[in-house]
C-alpha cells in the first residue's frame, strides 16, 4: 500500500479547524486534525508546501518511521507548528492501520483499560450565583466533574467567560480583542466561587479551576493553599507553563493537585515536570503534542512518576482529535479526565463521528479506525475566516499573559 494523496482542508463551520486527509492507492484514507487556534494557516502551508512532497508513495503502514523522518529529517525540532503537523501525519496514518485491521485504534493501542471516560464541563457566568447555578445544571445533566470560571469585578472580557451565552469560544474575527487583567481582584474573588460552589453542591462532584498562565509562582502558591479546603480535582495552568522551575516553588507551598500541559508540543518540555513529580496532570493533546505516537511516550513517562492525564479538549481541538483523544483516554492506563465542550451543530455536520457522549461521559464507538471523518462538501461550504484569540494588559496598559 502506498500514499497517493494528502490534502489539507481549511474550513470554518463557527470556528476554524485544519484538516489533513491522506489517501492510500487502495482507496483507504485516514484524516488527523491540524487545528493551531490563531495560527491555523502556518500550519496548513507547512503541510502543503513541506511535508506531502514527503508522503507521496511511503508506506501509510510505517508510522513509527514516518513520524521519525518528519521529526529528525526537519532538523528545525519540536515548536507548535512543526508537531501540529507532524500530528496530523500520524493521526492520519493511525485511522488508516485501523481502517486496514478493521479494528478501532484503541484495540490498536493495547485495548480497553476502562468502559467509558470520564469528561469535565465548562460552567462560566458573569457573577458567582450564575457560575453556581450552571455547576447545577450540568450536575443535573449528568456531569461528574465540572470547571467553574466566573467574571472578575471590574476585569473586562475575563477568561473562561464567553460573550455568546453559555458558549465558550475565545477566538473572534477580525484582530485580536483586547481585555483587561487584574491579579488583585482575581485572587480576591476566586475563592468566594469555590466556596459557594461547594455550600450549594456538596464534595461529590469534582471541580476544576483553569488559571490560564496569569499568576506569579507566590501568588499562584498563595490561590492553591486558599483553594484547598474546596478539594479541586486539580488547578490549571496557575503560572506561564514554559517556566518550569515556577512548578517547585507552587509545591512547597500546597498540596491543590496541578495541572499543565496544553500549550506544551513535546516530551522534552514536560520532562522536567513529570521526573521532579511537579504536577499531577498533564494536559498535551494528540493535535499539539506530535499525535497519538508522541502523546503515547509522554503518558507513559508520566505513568512511571504518578502523573496522570487530562488532556486539553477546547473546540479548537477538532472532531478528529477529539475521536483520536478518546481512543487514547480509553487505552492508557494513567487516564485521568478528558475535557469536553461539545462543538457547535455547523462543526458537527462537517465531521461526522462515531464517539458519542453519554451522563458525563465520552465513548470511543466500534467503527474501524478513528471512527471519524470530513465531509469535504460540507466543508467547502465554509471558508477560512480570519481569527486570533485575544490579548490581555494590565490596568497602565502594559501586556500580560491572555
Ligand atoms: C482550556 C484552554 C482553552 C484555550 C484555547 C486556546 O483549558 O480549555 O485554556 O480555553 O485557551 O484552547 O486555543
Ligand atoms: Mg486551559
Amino acid at each position: 500500500m502506498k500514499i497517493v494523496d494528502a490534502r489539507v482542508i481549511v474550513t470554518s463551520p463557527d470556528r476554524n479547524f485544519v484538516t489533513l486527509k491522506i489517501v492510500t492507492d487502495e482507496g483507504v484514507y485516514g484524516v488527523g486534525d491540524a487545528t493551531l487556534n490563531g495560527r491555523e494557516l502556518a500550519v496548513a502551508s507547512y503541510l502543503t508546501d513541506h511535508v506531502r512532497p514527503l508522503l507521496i508513495g511511503r508506506d501509510p503502514a510505517a508510522i513509527e518511521d514516518t513520524w521519525q523522518y518528519l521529526y529528525r529529517g526537519a532538523y528545525w525540532r519540536r515548536g507548535p507548528v512543526t508537531m501540529t503537523a507532524i500530528a496530523a501525519v500520524d493521526t492520519a496514518l493511525w485511522d488508516i492501520k485501523g481502517k486496514v485491521a478493521g479494528l478501532p485504534v484503541y484495540q490498536l493501542l493495547g485495548g480497553r483499560s476502562r468502559d467509558r471516560v470520564l469528561v469535565y464541563g465548562h460552567a462560566q457566568g458573569s457573577t458567582v450565583a450564575e457560575t453556581v447555578a450552571e455547576v447545577g445544571r450540568y450536575l443535573d445533566a449528568g456531569y461528574r466533574a465540572v470547571r467553574a470560571q466566573t467574571a472578575v469585578p471590574g476585569v473586562s472580557g475575563t477568561y473562561g467567560i464567553g460573550s455568546d451565552g453559555d458558549r465558550y469560544e475565545p477566538a473572534s474575527a477580525g484582530l485580536p480583542e483586547e481585555t483587561r487583567w487584574s491579579t488583585r481582584n482575581y485572587l480576591d474573588h476566586a475563592p468566594e466561587l469555590f466556596a459557594e460552589i461547594r455550600r450549594v453542591h456538596g464534595n461529590d462532584f469534582d471541580l476544576l479551576h483553569d488559571v490560564h498562565h496569569r499568576l506569579s509562582p507566590i501568588e499562584a502558591a498563595g490561590l492553591g493553599k486558599a483553594l484547598e479546603p474546596y478539594r479541586l480535582l486539580y488547578l490549571e495552568d496557575p503560572t506561564p507553563a514554559e517556566d518550569q522551575t515556577a512548578f517547585r516553588l507552587i509545591r512547597q507551598h500546597t498540596t491543590t493537585p496541578i495541572a499543565t500541559g496544553e500549550v506544551f508540543n513535546s516530551i522534552i518540555d514536560c520532562q522536567r515536570l513529570i521526573t521532579e513529580r511537579l504536577i499531577d496532570y498533564v494536559r498535551t493533546s494528540v493535535v499539539h503534542a506530535g499525535g497519538i505516537t508522541h502523546l503515547r511516550r509522554i503518558l507513559a513517562l508520566a505513568e512511571l512518576y504518578g502523573v496522570r492525564s487530562g488532556a486539553h479538549g477546547a473546540t479548537d481541538l477538532s472532531p478528529v482529535c477529539l475521536a483520536a483523544a478518546v481512543h487514547v483516554d480509553t487505552a492508557v492506563p494513567n487516564f485521568g479526565i478528558q475535557e469536553y465542550m461539545p462543538h457547535t451543530p455547523a462543526t458537527d455536520a462537517v465531521f461526522p463521528r462515531s464517539h458519542w457522549f453519554d451522563n458525563g461521559h465520552l465513548h470511543p464507538g466500534d467503527a474501524p479506525g478513528l471512527g471519524v471523518d470530513i465531509d469535504e462538501e460540507a466543508a467547502a461550504e465554509h471558508p477560512y475566516q480570519p481569527a486570533y484569540l485575544p490579548v490581555a494588559r494590565l490596568h497602565d496598559g502594559s501586556m500580560h499573559d491572555w
